[in-house]
């Protein structure tokens, strides 16, 4: 796998500067995707009033990645990270179907942000490995995927710990962003 990422990162490294936005419901996964991509080692937890953003940055590539959720007077303070934003990654957790309403309006109101008009979104449909998983397809019809419009949009099964699926969204973001230069 290790060889496939190195592929992916060449193509957003040979790219524009790129900001990349990951966010999800809490305990969605997105640290654990952190790891696995091996950038947790440079994370800088940025801790707000009420608030954590983990920031990235490895040469051209910026990743930002925080909870959605909660109160939408925090959501001013997102602003500032949301501009210019080239990539979603939405990390749901497909085994939560008391929350995937709350993923879904939370998904609805950062595509109707201004400054995400252009952003090209990845959802994984993370934790896939655990028995009561919704399959992608039910995520993403919970989601209301089909109802995007101009929205470049892909949606991907994943398992975090293992590292599964997550080559093949991150394949099929790279090549949407660096095709857009
Ligand atoms: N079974 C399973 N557990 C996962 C998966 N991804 C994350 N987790 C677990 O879910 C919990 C929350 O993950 P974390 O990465 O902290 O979520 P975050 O709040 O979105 O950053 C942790 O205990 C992870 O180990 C997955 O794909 N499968
Ligand atoms: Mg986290």
């Amino acid at each position: 796998m290790g060889m496939l990422f190195s592929k992916v990162w060449q193509r957003m490294l040979g790219s524009k500067d790129m900001r990349i936005l990951m966010l999800g419901l809490d305990a969605a996964g997105k640290t654990t995707i952190l790891y696995r991509l091996k950038l947790a080692e440079v994370v800088t937890t940025i801790p707000t009033v009420g608030f954590n953003v983990e920031e990235v940055e490895y040469k051209n590539i910026r990743f930002t990645v925080w909870d959605v959720g909660g109160q939408d007077k925090i959501r001013k303070l997102w602003r500032h990270y949301f501009r210019g934003t080239d990539g979603l990654i939405y990390v749901v957790d497909s085994s939560d179907r008391e929350r995937i309403q709350d993923a879904k309006e939370e998904l609805q109101k950062m595509l109707a942000e201004q400054e995400m008009e252009n952003a090209a979104l990845l959802v994984l449909a993370n934790k896939q490995d655990l028995p009561n998983a919704m399959p992608a397809a039910e995520v993403m019809e919970k989601l209301e995927l089909q109802k995007l419009r101009h929205r470049q949009w892909f949606i991907q099964s994943t398992c975090a710990p293992t590292g599964d699926g997550l080559y093949e969204g991150l394949d099929w973001l790279s090549r949407t962003l660096s095709s857009r230069k």
